[in-house]
């Protein structure tokens, strides 16, 4: 039986919850998949906390808690390393907004790519039968224009879509990932959501396959206002750019160099056993 572990960051969503909730199970009824819903409440100031309270008497929920809000960074940071270390390698592990603009359904799609033998799938955008609906026309210009940036600094193979946070990874990559760059899997946390680009950089460096689905972004049905500060995540955007490429022991270099040296020891280990 497969095993999907849902990570839903969630900040102030008391109104898109209820709208989530039901479709996450929907996606999942009658698939031969169990699933579990981590939902890590961000010192939420509305009745988050409450209402996943209380679904977690009718959905398979777990609850992470932050008292004090301490941003998106930090909360992606906990619920990875939580779903890790209760999820099995042949996992899947797939994170999504919590404001009803992601909608579930493309959870299958993204599990079935992972089966051919991808360890990243993400929804898309920018693939072919993908868009977006109800995004003001600055924003998606923005949006636009930030991805072009990413894509000319750091080139993934199979990549297009680097800022959207839904994505499905296979759980052995995010177990190895912990355990490579323990605390500095998301170094970036104070960058308002510059963590989401960090993700599949640091995952590149791993080696990861990355491929995508097409994703139509439902914009228009969301609730609560956006928490995206776009100056301080810009600025994170910049500061990744220098620590990745800068030439003395920058992520690029020095995270390869540090893999390919774990690898040499662990051949020795294994002609030495
Ligand atoms: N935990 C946590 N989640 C956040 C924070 N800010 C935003 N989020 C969540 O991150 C996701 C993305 O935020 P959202 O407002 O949807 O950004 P947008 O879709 O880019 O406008 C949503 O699920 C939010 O609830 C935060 O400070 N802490
Ligand atoms: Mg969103």
């Amino acid at each position: 039986m497969k095993r999907v572990f849902v990570l839903l960051p969630a900040f102030n969503e008391e109104e898109s919850l209820p709208q989530m909730l039901p479709k996450i199970a929907d996606t999942f009824k009658n698939q031969a998949v169990e699933y579990k819903i981590l939902i890590a409440n961000d010192g939420s100031s509305d009745r988050t906390l409450e209402l996943s309270q209380s679904y977690a008497a009718t959905y398979p929920i777990e609850i992470l808690n932050h008292k004090i809000n301490r941003g998106l960074g930090e909360t992606e940071r906990d619920l990875f390393e939580r779903a890790a270390e209760i999820a099995d390698g042949d996992d899947y592990i797939v994170r999504f907004d919590c404001d009803d603009t992601h909608e579930p359904k493309f959870i299958l799609d993204m599990v079935a790519r992972i089966d051919v033998g991808f360890d990243v799938v993400i929804a898309s955008r920018f693939q072919a039968g993908g868009g977006q609906m109800g995004v003001p026309a600055y924003r998606a210009l923005m949006s636009r224009l930030a991805n072009l940036f990413m894509k000319l600094f750091f080139p993934i193979s199979g990549v297009r879509e680097y800022s959207c946070g839904y994505r499905a990874y296979r759980a052995s990559l995010i177990k190895r990932a912990i355990k490579f760059y323990g605390n500095n899997f998301i170094q970036l946390k104070g960058l308002g959501f510059t963590g989401t680009l960090e993700t599949i950089v640091k995952l590149k460096i791993l080696n990861a396959k990355f491929s995508e689905v097409p994703f139509l972004l439902r914009y228009d049905q969301k609730l609560s206002a956006s928490k995206m500060v776009s100056s301080i995540t810009t600025f994170g955007y910049m500061v990744m750019v220098v620590l990745y490429h800068w030439p003395w022991g920058g992520w690029r270099r020095g995270y390869r160099k540090q893999l390919s040296e774990s690898s040499k020891s662990r051949n020795l280990h294994r002609v030495a056993a």
